[in-house]
């Protein structure tokens, strides 16, 4: 049986999205980091970065295997139940590449986004146009290379699709825009279109304490209803 520790978040998402997709037995265990539930010593034993998504896969009792990370979480599982991420050659490189690209350009930029738009205690209009220029940039990139590949590793559907999947449905709450990229959005519409995509939102949605808000961009749910009209 599969543990996973988290919340209604862009990395969380990503892990949900593989669980519910591999149809394989879990629980959630939610994490509430808008009160600070990720900072007490019963998580920090889970995970010492204090940071949500973390699994624990208890399939052997012996020996539980923990792993943080959303992106590291991805390949365990999709290697795991080898689903999802070609074992080997271009396609497994091409959905890596696209994995790590989502984890470590598009995440931290997108959250930068967001804090100095809407979080910061100290206003910066630098900062914020900084991180918008990025964002815009890194939204033209997905969206381009969307416009020759079905998925982002090609033909099929990989975890790199789950990865970028995340924060484009949290888009609203960095005040990023989809609408006039289409192939983005094409893309987007056909990960939300999935039974897996419902289930996996609404069950975050309907954890406890879960659509908290911080900042008004943060009022919109995290669900389906962000489906971009075509
Ligand atoms: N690189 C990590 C980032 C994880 C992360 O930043 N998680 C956020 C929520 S999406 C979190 O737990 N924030 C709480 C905190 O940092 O206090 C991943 O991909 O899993």
């Amino acid at each position: 049986m599969i543990t996973l520790h988290g919340f209604d978040t862009a990395n969380t998402i990503k892990v949900a999205l593989l669980l519910e997709e591999l149809g394989v037995e879990y629980t959630v265990e939610p994490v509430n980091i808008r009160t600070g539930a990720n900072r007490t010593s019963a998580f920090l034993a889970v995970n010492p970065m204090g940071k949500v998504p973390v699994i624990v896969d208890r399939s052997n009792p012996k020996a539980p295997v923990t792993v943080s990370e959303s992106a590291a979480i991805l390949i365990y599982l999709a290697e795991k139940y080898d689903a999802f991420l070609a074992s080997d050659g271009p396609q497994r490189a091409a959905s890596l590449q696209w994995l790590m690209f989502q984890a470590a350009s598009c995440g931290p930029i997108f959250g930068q986004n967001e804090y100095w738009r809407h979080l910061a205690p100290e206003k910066n209009d630098a900062a914020v146009e900084h991180y918008a220029d990025i964002s815009l940039h890194l939204l033209d990139a997905l969206n381009a290379h969307l416009a020759n590949n079905g998925w982002f590793a090609g033909d099929d559907y990989t975890i790199a699709d789950m990865a970028h999947f995340g924060w484009m449905v949290r888009r609203h709450k960095a005040g990023l825009h989809i609408a006039e990229r289409r192939h983005l959005r094409r893309w987007f519409n056909a990960v939300s279109d999935r039974p897996a995509a419902h289930r996996a939102l609404d069950l975050l949605n309907g954890l406890p304490g879960a659509g908290g808000t911080k900042h008004p961009g943060n009022s919109r749910p995290i669900g389906i209803g962000n489906r971009e009209a075509t």
